[in-house]
């Protein structure tokens, strides 16, 4: 897969509105950089000293059942998820990518915490150092911009006045 992500214009955070960012540590040099990102775009946005968690894993299979505990605590707004996969000789790789893509997208599903993919998956490390930084952006500052605006449009859908239902209205009641 290839791509740069879009443009996009996010929203400060809401006041008081907290974010963590988990990191794996494995190819941590890398992994750094993406954490840098999330969190110079976290910044941008407001999101500064208390408001930001960092937490530290062993690797990218571990983000999901870091993710789900964070989002279950309820403390957080969003989840950021930042690690770096490099593909070697063997399949372990896949179980790794797929382990880490599921556990993230399951934390986020059943908790309903915005909990975001900001794990390069990487056939070599140069291909790595490019989307953590480099000359194809940085995977862990668009993880980020996703999260708030996931945050910002749940936030909106949460606290949206219901919309009447037709035909229910006081006038419909009326002339019954
Ligand atoms: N974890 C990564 O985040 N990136 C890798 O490239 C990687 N490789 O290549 O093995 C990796 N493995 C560790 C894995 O995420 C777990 O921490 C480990 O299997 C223990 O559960």
């Amino acid at each position: 897969m290839a791509g740069i992500a879009p443009k996009r214009s996010v929203a400060p955070a809401a006041r008081g509105q907290r974010f963590a960012v988990v990191v794996a540590r494995f190819n941590e040099p890398i992994s750094k950089k993406l954490l840098d990102g999330a969190l110079a775009a976290l910044a941008d946005h407001g999101v500064t000293g208390d408001l930001v968690e960092v937490h530290w894993v062993p690797g990218s299979f571990e983000l999901g059942q870091a993710a789900m505990a964070l989002a279950r605590g309820g403390r957080f707004a969003g989840i950021v998820c930042v690690g770096v996969v490099i593909k070697g000789a063997t399949p372990h790789f896949d179980y790794v990518c797929s382990a880490a893509a599921h556990g993230i997208a399951r934390a986020g599903l059943d908790t309903g915490v915005p909990v975001t993919f900001g794990v390069i998956t990487a056939l070599t490390e140069e291909q790595a150092w490019e989307r953590a930084g480099g000359a194809v952006g940085n995977r862990g500052e668009e993880a980020a911009l996703a999260a708030l605006e996931m945050a910002a449009w749940l936030r909106a859908r949460r606290g949206a006045p219901r919309e009447p239902r037709a035909g229910r209205g006081r006038k419909a009641r009326g002339k019954r």
